[in-house]
């Protein structure tokens, strides 16, 4: 059988942000009132179609006072009690009264074993003993989960109590908690019980893999994106003896409407790799991963600085083409004066209406055609990265019990791909270069998948 978990506890304690989190389901209810969950039900996390293990969420307890009386007045031996337990859920099936209590006990009773859930963040009480009591009555194996909704830490106290009804007790996180906390807790459940450690030791291995998994079909999106936008291309005729500025102009603005539609799509792509489909990103576009992706601001942010260009050779196609330390000399160049000047202003930097290359290509039937790009702003493909490295971390790192929008900031606001190293820099523009000169290709696409996939394994900074 699956390792099957049923999630219990008091109302409100994160019961469902738990579930969510360990099944990776971002469309569990999840509430602040009390009572969101009001029926069981079983979530199977399972990887390439195979069960890992099965969670169930819960409603909480609502009259545990009453359970606890009815047990204990049938009450005969020790040995007797899980019978008894499951006597009350069978016997209450149709009783509204304790709908909750049949719904939580059930599992419980079906052989799931038990994950108790409380608040770390709110004092012990009496009241919680009931639900503990009534959960040794089972006789299952079980465990507590410390969760913290809120500031203060009542967690040494709570300890003291639950250590007495359970076997095991760990602090978890059901919002903030990283991979690595979710994998130890995965072993702790299988300390549970004998025949659950195999299977989840399998789960961890299953869960490790598929992160790589994930992370390289986010290299190969995010790579693809890439050389579609660097050899993307807008076309349209110019009728004969027509102005040719106003077409351009809507021309770039097309080009510029296409390439935002293609990040979008890797984005899209992205989140689906994570099972975050639905995750909205933050309104009014304040927020840093929401930037436009035509704007100044975000181009001084993600990106590389103009000094890193030139240094790195990527600004003047050197790497590419060869030849920058004859040109410019070096490194010596690094903090030189020259800089600001090679590369001009903030203008001439987004580009502006410099931003694409304008070709007229020749004569149609009734006028010439006109092509605007690709892009040739030498920030573009980095501006681009930039911003798929930061949107991969975010929503790699982002647990399924985490339902705000998605939000950043980068700490000192530096030029993000200045985080890279210089080797990781230079093979980036090589490969971009080429792409740039030659167009697609498919070895090409396998080189940058490559150097994309150590960008992003590469921890970025937020805050
Ligand atoms: N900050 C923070 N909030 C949390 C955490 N876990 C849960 N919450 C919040 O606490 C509230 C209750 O979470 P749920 O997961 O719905 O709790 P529940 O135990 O399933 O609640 P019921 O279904 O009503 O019994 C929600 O507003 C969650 O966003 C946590 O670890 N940190
Ligand atoms: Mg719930």
């Amino acid at each position: 059988m699956i390792p099957t978990f049923a999630v219990v506890g008091h109302p409100n304690k994160g019961k469902s942000s738990i579930v969510a989190t360990l099944a990776e389901d971002e469309r569990l209810a999840i509430g602040p009132t009390p009572g969101t969950t009001r029926r069981a039900s079983a979530h199977t996390f399972s990887i390439d179609g195979t069960p890992q293990y099965v969670l169930v969420d819960t409603p909480g307890f609502q009259r545990a006072g009453a359970v606890l009386e009815w047990l204990e007045d049938r009450a005969t031996t020790a040995s007797a009690r899980p019978a008894l337990v499951a006597e009350f859920v069978s016997s209450h099936a149709t009783d509204e009264r304790f709908r909750d209590e049949c719904e939580l006990l059930r599992p419980i009773v079906e052989g799931a074993g038990i994950l108790y859930v409380v608040d770390g963040s709110k004092p012990y009480g009496a009241e919680y003993e009931l639900e503990m009591q009534i959960l040794q009555w089972t006789g299952r194996p079980r465990m507590a989960l410390i969760n913290l909704i809120g500031e203060e830490d009542h967690t040494a106290e709570w300890r003291q109590a639950l250590d007495q009804y359970f076997s095991i007790v760990r602090v978890f996180d059901a919002v903030a908690a990283d991979f690595d906390t979710r994998v130890a807790l995965l072993r702790a459940f299988g300390e549970l019980d004998a025949s659950w450690r195999a299977p989840l030791e399998r789960a961890v291995t299953a869960l490790v893999e598929e992160r790589d998994s994930r992370r390289q079909k986010s290299a190969t999106e995010i790579a693809a994106c890439l050389v579609d936008s660097l050899v993307m291309t807008e076309r349209a005729s110019l009728a004969e003896g027509a102005p040719l500025e106003p077409l351009k102009a809507e021309l770039v603005d097309a080009l510029k409407r296409k390439l935002r539609r293609r990040e979008d799509r890797c984005r899209a792509a992205v989140q689906g790799f994570y099972r975050h489909q639905d995750l909205a990103r933050e309104e009014a576009g304040q927020t840093l991963i929401d930037e436009d992706l035509f704007t100044e601001t975000g181009w001084e942010l993600f990106g590389l600085s103009r000094q890193r260009l030139v240094i790195t050779g990527v600004l003047t196609g050197a790497v590419a083409g060869g030849g920058i330390d004859l040109l410019l000399g070096g490194a010596s160049l690094a903090l030189g004066a020259g800089i600001g000047a090679l590369i001009g202003g903030a203008g001439a930097w987004l580009g502006g209406s410099e931003l694409a290359r304008v070709r007229i290509l020749g004569e149609s039937l009734g006028g010439q055609v006109v092509q605007v790009g690709p892009v040739k702003a030498p920030n573009f493909p980095w501006v681009l990265l930039g911003r798929a490295w930061l949107h991969h971390q975010l929503v790699a790192e982002r647990n399924h019990a985490y339902r705000d929008a998605i939000s950043v900031s980068v700490k000192g606001e530096q030029n993000l791909m200045d985080m890279l190293p210089d080797d990781l820099v230079r093979s980036l523009a090589r490969a971009m270069g080429q792409v740039r000169s030659r167009g697609d290709d498919p070895e090409l696409r396998q080189q940058l998948v490559a150097l994309v996939a150590r960008v992003l394994t590469r921890p970025l900074k937020t805050n």
